[in-house]
This record gives structure tokens, sequence and C-alpha cells, in this order.
């Protein structure tokens, strides 16, 4: 079966596949899910909508964090605890985008060598270019698969700057922050709106000369969240120490999302946010796909340079130049 193309693979054997725990038929899954190919993504949808009915759901854990913040390492030592536990995971690292180098994931698959190792593991690099603005409905997808395959924890690393950090708070249940430890001067420097998705704070490299920056980061971290609104009603934000090195703060982190879980879970609004979550990509994916089809009609594509310049030499307004735009992509 394995030697089948994407193309002569069915439906049924897909599903079975991944549902099965072959993490080669998930990976070729991903891979279509991926694709821009109308027959791929016709495929993709077949096999997710059935891979939807088996009802599988895992914990979604999002890692933000500066480049360098630490996030690989602590992926490396979390996911390795959470096995230790029995646990299934998959780890999904956001490709910043395909015009950078592939250096980064590279970088990422090092960090985590024991990790990748391990049979009861799935790490995969996940595209989030081509999307209008970064979002990646892919990636969404692609989380579905992995839950579908039973993996109990969805680990999605994020490559920490600005948009992708909005973008992963739309498809995790709980995002973990990862800072450097330093004097505090930092906090003026992150932008509020990052503060403001994390559910907890991790101060990483809490180890050797660093340790006691990093118990004054804590509290710093921790004064600053409290002047923040809640996230989620009735949950505070916590702060932690960790050391990926030293292996400190890693069970404490798994401690604190399990609690989140069970608290969110016994409220309801777990099921509120993932309902959310699927309302958003379904709006997503339908403004995606008319602003597509829009500048790909040959109505748009004959006028849209006239207009433009029309715009840019001030001889009609911005708003006069969307309408006849909209009205000449009527005409066809
Ligand atoms: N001392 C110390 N160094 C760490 C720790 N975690 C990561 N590092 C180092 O910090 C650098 C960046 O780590 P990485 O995981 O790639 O960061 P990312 O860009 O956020 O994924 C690497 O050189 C790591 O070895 C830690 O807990 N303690
Ligand atoms: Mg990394």
């Amino acid at each position: 079966m394995s030697h089948k193309s994407l193309h002569e693979l069915t439906v049924d054997e897909f599903v079975d596949g991944i549902t099965g725990g072959s993490r080669h038929l998930l990976s070729r899954a991903i891979t279509l899910v991926e694709s821009n190919r109308h027959d791929h993504e016709a495929k993709a949808h077949a096999i997710l909508d059935r891979c939807l009915t088996f009802g599988r759901r895992a914990i979604r854990i999002g890692i933000t964090g500066s480049p360098g913040a630490g996030k690989s390492t602590f992926i490396e030592s979390f996911g390795l605890e959470l096995v230790n536990r029995g646990l299934k995971v998959a780890v999904l690292a956001i490709d910043p985008s395909s015009t950078r180098s592939g250096g980064s994931i590279l970088g990422d698959k090092a960090r985590m060598e024991k990790l990748s190792l391990r049979p009861e593991v799935f790490i995969r690099p996940t595209a989030s270019s081509g999307y209008l603005g970064g979002t990646s409905p892919r990636t969404h997808e692609t989380i579905l698969l992995c839950e579908a395959a039973g993996h109990d924890v969805i680990i999605v690393e994020t490559v920490g700057v600005g948009q992708s950090e909005i973008v992963v708070n739309s498809m995790v249940d709980f995002i973990l922050l990862l800072m450097l430890p330093g004097s505090g001067d930092e906090l003026q420097g992150i932008k509020r709106g990052i503060m403001e998705i994390a559910d907890s704070v991790a101060i990483t490299k809490a180890d050797g000369e660093r340790s006691g920056i990093a118990r004054v980061s804590k509290s710093d971290f921790e004064a600053a969240l409290r002047l923040l609104p809640e996230k989620h009603t009735g949950w505070e934000r916590k702060v932690l120490l960790t050391s990926s090195v030293e292996g400190t703060g890693i069970a404490e982190a798994w401690q604190i999302i399990l609690d989140f879980v069970d608290r969110m879970t016994a409220s309801g609004q777990l099921d509120i946010l993932r309902r959310e979550q699927l309302r958003l990509l379904l709006y997503t994916i339908v403004e995606d796909r008319l602003k597509r089809e829009f500048f790909s009609r040959p109505s748009v594509t004959a006028a849209r340079n006239g207009i433009e310049q029309q715009v840019l030499s001030g001889a009609i307004t911005p708003f006069s130049g969307a309408i006849a735009l909209l009205e000449a992509s009527r005409t066809s």
C-alpha cells in the first residue's frame, strides 16, 4: 500500500491508516492538506470529514516566544516528560515562510533530537505561507489529522514574530509564552497583545548564573500579568521558572496545563472556545476564497491597474476606486 502514489490511495485507505496509527499515512495526508492541487484538496477534505467522525480530541498547546527564547529545547524536554507518562505527542513547528531558508526548522529538529527518535512522537514543520495575513487553515487541518491519529497532546511551536501568535491562538487550547530571563526591561518591549493571549508564562533558561535574574523576572511578570484583563473567566495566568537543561519546571508546566484543561472543561469554556475557533476558521476560509476568486477574475485583472493609477494620481479617492473595481468585477 505504501508504494501507491497519493492519487492511488483511497479515502478509506487513508482513514484506516491514520486512525490505525500509521505515521506514514498521517504524513502523506498532511502533504495532501498542504497541496495546492484541487484534486488533492478535495481528497484531503474527504479524509478530514471522515476523521472528524471519530471524535478524538487532544490537548492542544501553543508554545510562543521570540527566536532564541528556548522553545524547541523546551519542547524536547516537555515532550519527553509527556512520553514518559505514556502519552502520544505530535509537534508541529510553524514554518515562517517559503521565502526564508528552512534553516530554523532544521535547527529545531536538531534540538528535538531525543524526542524525534521516540516512536510515540510525530514531528512535522507546517506551512504558514501562501495565506493572506499569515493565517493558515492548513495548520488547523493538520491538527485535526493528528487528533484522528490518536495523539493525546499536540504542541504547536510558532516562529515568534508578531502575527503567528495571534494565528496560533485560534487553534490551540492553551498558550505558553516563553521569555528569557532579564531585568524586566524587556517587559516594555513585548507587545501587549502577545502577553494578553498567553495563558501562562515560562521564564526559560533559569539555570546557572541566570537563576537569580530569572527569579526577578518571575515577579516582574506576575505583577505585569495581574494588570491584564482575564483571558478566560476564572483562570489566573501563572509564571513558572524552567530550565530545559536541568529539567526543572517541566513537570510543573504540564500540571498547570492539566489544571487549566480540567477547569475549562468543568465550566464548559473549553467547548465554547473550540466552537468559536471553528466559527472563525469557517469564515476565514470563506473570506480567503472570496479574495482569491475576486483577484483572479479577468475583469478585475483588466481593470485594476487603471483604477490603481487613478487613485495614486489623486484623480479619484480610494473609496471611489474600490467601488469602481467592485463594479468592474461584475462585468464579465
Ligand atoms: N542554559 C540553557 N540554555 C538553553 C535552555 N533552553 C535552550 N537553551 C539554548 O538556547 C538556544 C536557543 O534555543 P532554541 O530552543 O533553539 O530556541 P527557539 O528559537 O525559541 O526555538 C540554544 O542554544 C539552546 O541550547 C535552557 O533551559 N538553559
Ligand atoms: Mg525553535
